[in-house]
This record gives structure tokens, sequence and C-alpha cells, in this order.
């Protein structure tokens, strides 16, 4: 099983739960034992299971909830995201507003394994049930002026305790460009280990962009919007030496918080060399051809 790589991966590379867990008992005993590599080459489970359900929910990056990792799991409980529907608009020559179910029943979600790679420095491996943010886009046909796609979360102080606050100017708005939102990487994800999405993990739909860090991949989304100019996003607005609009997993380049080249994946002892392109090289580079990487910040 390869990670990443929509076309190797199989529903039924997928173990159960509970495998997943002793093979993963064992592989952290082997590692500590063995004093495995650190480093992995790009991609393989014998290096890289997936974490548990337990670690993906419980361990969570989501302001309009919490600014603690460890509290938006019970506060998200209340979120509902039932019914819920999302809109495709802006430079499209189809418009259109899809509910979450009719959206799952039209487009098959498929399951998708990737790395997720905070910029605080940790990382997790994650099984995501999805659809390609392609499939949406093709049928609402972008405009010869979508160059641009903007992503805007639930805006709700009343379910969103968060938002009470002024921590981050809300709603929380993400963007692509237009060939990165076409890439057959890009997913929005409806769930993971074959369950609807949890809460606190952006229920009920969430972008996810495995290459890139994980604040691009924003959560509860209610409108996807093609537009012709590089939009205003969240955390550009608030921290520019930390977050560009680009956000490309990029050992090489230190932040203003710091060192981008070593992770800590959740659950393991050893930090991990960080991959270029959060180990995707081979499948995004070309969307930087002509491009100085280390300064598309
Ligand atoms: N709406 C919204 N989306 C968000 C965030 C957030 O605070 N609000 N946090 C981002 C960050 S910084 C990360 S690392 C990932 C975390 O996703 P996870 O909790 O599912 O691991 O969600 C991203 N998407
Ligand atoms: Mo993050």
């Amino acid at each position: 099983m390869l990670i990443g790589r929509p076309a190797d991966i199989r529903p039924s590379d997928i173990t159960p739960e509970a495998v997943h867990q002793a093979r993963r008992r064992f592989l952290r005993q082997g590692a500590v034992a063995l004093g495995a590599a650190a480093a992995a080459p790009w991609g393989h489970a014998e290096t890289e299971a997936p974490n548990s359900w337990e670690e993906i929910t419980s361990y969570n990056n989501f302001y309009e909830y919490s600014p603690d990792k460890r509290a938006v799991a019970a506060l998200a409980q209340n979120l509902n995201p039932h019914p819920w529907s999302v809109s495709i608009e802006g430079e499209v020559a189809r418009p259109r507003t899809l509910d979450i179910d009719q959206l799952v029943r039209e487009f098959r979600p498929q399951q998708r394994i990737y790395r997720l790679r905070c910029v605080e420095g940790w990382s997790m491996v994650i099984p995501w049930d999805g659809i390609p943010l392609a499939d949406l886009l093709n049928q609402a046909q972008p405009t010869s002026r979508a160059r641009y796609v903007k992503f805007v979360s639930l805006l709700d102080p009343a379910r969103m305790y968060g938002q009470r606050r002024p921590t981050l100017p809300w709603p929380y708005t993400e963007g692509l460009t237009i060939a990165e939102a076409m890439h057959p990487l890009t997913l929005l994800a409806t769930g993971l280990y074959g369950k609807p999405m949890p809460n606190q993990n952006g229920a009920p739909l969430r972008l996810v962009v495995p290459w890139k860090y994980g604040y691009k991949s924003i959560k509860s989304i209610v409108a996807i919007r093609l537009e012709e100019h590089l939009p205003a996003t969240t955390w550009p607005q608030v921290a520019p030496g930390d977050y560009g609009f680009y956000a490309n997993v990029n050992p090489r380049v230190a932040l203003a918080r710091g060192t981008q080249s070593r992770e800590n994946r959740v659950g393991e002892l050893r930090k991990r060399e960080t991959l270029l392109f959060n180990g995707y090289a081979d499948q995004v580079a070309q969307l930087y051809a002509g491009l100085d990487i280390d300064k598309l910040l």
C-alpha cells in the first residue's frame, strides 16, 4: 500500500482499525528496539501505518472551537452538520447549491490515505473518504476567467464558540490555484476510516490538499467560489511570516516560527525528516515548473 497514489490504493488495502492498531504497536516497538531509520522513502505502509481513529479525532486544529487541540473534540460535539449545503459559485457556467447527502450520493466517495503535515511540526497519516474536487468543479464548468478557487467555512458563533472571539478573521477562508484545485490528489473529504466525518475533523465536508501545510485543508465548508484574482485568505492576513498562499510543504524553507525540516508523527518517539511536498513531489512538482519553489511561500 502506497500512500497518496489514488490509483494504487484500493479499499482492500485498508485493514480494519483493530489490525492497524496491533500492527502499529508492533511497528512502534520494533522501531524503538531496532532503532529503525526515522526517514522513510516516500510512503510505504510498513513505515507509515495510518494513525488510529483515537489519534486523528482527539488532536485537532479547529480554531472555530478552540486553539487547544485537546479541547476541540468535546467542544465540536454541538456542530450538528445536518442539514448542510455547500454552494459552488462565482466564475462557473453552472453554479449550484448541493445538500451534503445529495453530494455523497452523486459523487461516490473514494478512500485515500494521505499524510497531513501541520506547520506546528506534527504529522499524521489519515485514511480519508472523499470526492476529487476536480469532479465537482468540472460539473460546475469554470469559466475562462476562473484562475483561483476560494473556500469558506461556516460562520455561526452560536454553535462555534471560538468565533465569539476575534482569534482569527471569521469565517475561516482558504484558496488554491485552479490547477491545484483540479489536481487528482485534491480531495473534498466526507469521512475517515469509512465513517462520516467527525465534527472535530471538519464535518460534514472539508478540503484535503496533502502536499500543503495542514492549514490549507479547510474544514466545514459552506462555499466554493471560483475567482479571477488571488483570494485574501485567513492565515496570511494574520501572520504573513508563517503563512503564505501556496504553503507547499518544504523542509528547506524555515518559517518565522522555525525550521520545517523535521516533524513529529503523532504516536512515534523519533522525529522524521519532512519530505519536499510532503512526499508527493513526483505527483505535484510539475504544477510549479519554472517557479522557484523555495521562494513561493
Ligand atoms: N475551518 C478551519 N479549518 C481548518 C483549521 C481551522 O482552525 N479552521 N485548522 C487547519 C489546520 S492548522 C490543520 S493542521 C488541519 C487539522 O486537521 P485535523 O484536525 O483534521 O487533523 O485543519 C485545518 N483546517
Ligand atoms: Mo496546522
